[in-house]
């Protein structure tokens, strides 16, 4: 029997949910996984009598609860410390761009959401002003990370896909298929090492499998 649940939204758009599943994957938590179809803006009924704040993800692990994606994240790094960089200064910048990604970025995560079925391709009305200020930072921060902390292997802190990576994860998928401009060479290859990681390739392959009447017009007409 397994030692909780993990639940998590549509794997097609729900960025948070994949942030939480990618922690606790890594983590190699025991736990069963329960995906809720998201009613879009919000309205997930079933949402509402599950978890404390009516969000996924949410985690129960050996009697703990925990809801959010960041908290998820610091629960899965106690299991495996891992998670966050080894050497004190990286594992700060770590924990700040996770916890940057967290609360910020909001031009791009409301102007381009997350739909893993979208072709390759910009929105028709382009990329406002906020939105390519979030993108300039995103990219300058990976770029920082990866050149400062990143010699060791493909990711941003090196040769393990840690809490950082999982945190930036859903902005990798969207960057791919809104077909962002401007991205440095880094951050292309960074972008790529991410989606061919096993377990980002997993959750496609997931996501691919769900039934077509879990899709969203108001995420499949964005133009
Ligand atoms: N700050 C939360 C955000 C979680 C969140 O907004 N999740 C969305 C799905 S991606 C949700 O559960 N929405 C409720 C709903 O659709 O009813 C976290 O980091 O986990």
């Amino acid at each position: 029997m397994a030692d909780g649940r993990l639940v998590i939204g549509t794997q097609r758009y729900s960025s948070w949910s994949l942030r939480g599943w990618l922690s606790v994957r890594l983590a190699g938590l025991d736990v069963a996984i329960e995906v809720v179809p998201l009613a879009g803006g919000g309205k997930t009924t079933a949402l509402k009598s599950l978890s404390p704040n009516g969000c996924v993800p949410y985690l129960e692990h050996h009697g703990a609860v925990v809801w959010d994606s960041l908290a998820i994240a610091e629960y899965c790094a106690e299991q495996d410390p891992d998670l966050w960089p080894a050497e004190r200064c990286a594992r700060a910048v770590a924990r700040s761009i996770s916890a940057e990604m967290h609360s910020g970025f909001r031009a791009v995560r409301s102007a381009l959401p997350m739909n893993l079925g979208r072709d390759k391709r910009p929105p028709a009305t382009g990329f406002d002003e906020d939105v390519r200020r979030d993108i300039t930072r995103i990219d300058a921060l990976w770029a920082d990370a990866r050149t400062r902390y990143g010699q060791g292997g493909p990711f941003l802190f090196g040769a393990g896909f840690g809490n950082a990576d999982a945190m930036y994860a859903p902005i990798v998928a969207r960057f791919l298929s809104y077909d962002v401009p401007g991205l440095s060479d880094v951050s292309r290859q960074y972008m790529e090492a991410v989606r061919q990681h096993p377990l980002v390739r997993e959750w496609y392959d997931q996501a691919a499998l769900e039934p077509e009447g879990w899709h969203l017009d108001v995420y499949e007409t964005l133009a």
